[in-house]
């Protein structure tokens, strides 16, 4: 809890032993696997803000233009005071506009990320003094119950996703996860959704692949910080970054290549790498506006509203519980 900072914190520690049982068995599958939701350390965190900065990855700049220029109406549909639960918070930049729009009673963050978590809550408990603030630091791929806020009775419960983080996870998890966040809200709830869209392979490509090698260095952290948190003796310069396209599956995956054949040591086990071999770090499913909606459907939400930008690179869809 940082010292006098005017949030509620929950911490129900997500990582340590998960992060070390998660990697011995991703790395003992015959298709080497890593979970996506551990690139986000602290210097993660900072190499994600980074590529959301590139000027090949339009998702980010695009999903805010977008806030900005339809969050009057977001508000409308989304009603005042209401509690507004944001998953995988991040520098918060978007969840400002919308907060400034739709004056919350209160706003919880859950993030995987404590650092980026706290810089995240503290800011807009500091810059709105009138939205009670809560934090909770959990992985919400898991169910997890709501800290309780004093003081509020809020008319409905309001999940903002933004970013495309739905994307990680492949379609059935990602039905599992809408299921999850439809109990979460209950009858009379709702949720706005940031979805990537379909769109011209070279341009995606470019997103993932970018001239600085950003992207490159935040896919290689993973292997940094298992070298730091778990005993690791990966050699960076002896892996590479590996993204592309898949036209059939409508996403992107990101893979990390060996450039030999190596032994690596985690935790005190060995892992035997063929050159060549890649452990598969992210997909990033990408939707058209139909698919996501017939998605929310299986889940029991009534789509009823879905903004895109000019170009048609990015969707936000209101979705009703
Ligand atoms: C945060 C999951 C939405 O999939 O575009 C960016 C993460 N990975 N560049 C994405 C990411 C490589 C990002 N999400």
């Amino acid at each position: 809890m940082p010292g006098r900072a005017p949030f509620q914190f929950h911490d129900l520690h997500p990582d340590t032993e998960n992060f070390r049982d998660d990697v011995l068995k991703g790395l003992a599958q015959p298709r080497k696997a890593l979970p996506p939701k551990y690139f986000y350390d602290a210097r993660g965190s900072e190499l994600f803000e980074a590529i959301c900065d590139l000027p090949e990855y339009y998702p980010t700049r695009t999903e805010l233009a977008m806030m900005q220029a339809d969050a009057r109406d977001m508000a409308r549909l989304l009603g005042p005071d209401c509690l507004l639960i944001e998953y995988g918070a991040g520098s918060g930049r978007k969840t400002r506009v919308l907060i400034e729009a739709l004056a919350p009673a209160a706003y919880v963050a859950i993030d995987i990320s404590r650092t980026a978590l706290q810089q995240c809550a503290s800011d807009l408990a500091a810059a709105y003094p009138r939205v009670k603030v809560a934090a909770v630091c959990a992985d919400y791929l898991r169910p997890l119950d709501l800290p309780v806020i004093q003081g509020i009775t809020p008319r409905r419960r309001v999940i903002y996703f933004p970013g495309s983080t739905i994307g990680n996870f492949a379609r059935p998890d990602a039905l599992d996860f809408l299921r999850h966040a439809h109990a979460l809200t209950g009858a009379g709830g709702a949720m706005l959704v940031g979805v990537d869209l379909k769109k011209d392979p070279a341009r995606l490509h470019a997103a993932y692949n970018d001239a600085q090698g950003v992207t490159a260095a935040f896919n290689l952290n993973l292997l940094a910080r298992i070298n730091r948190e778990l005993d690791g003796d990966f050699n960076l310069a002896a892996f590479e970054h590996y993204a592309f396209y898949d036209v059939a599956e409508g996403r992107i995956e990101m893979h990390l290549r060996s450039l030999r054949d190596q032994a690596v040591n985690v935790a005190g086990r060995a892992f035997a790498f063929r050159n060549g071999e890649t452990i598969h770090t992210e997909n990033s499913c990408k939707y058209s506006v139909e698919e996501f909606q017939q998605l929310a459907r299986e889940a029991a939400f009534t789509p009823s509203h879905c903004w895109r930008d000019g170009e048609r690179l990015f969707s936000v869809h209101y979705l009703m519980a």
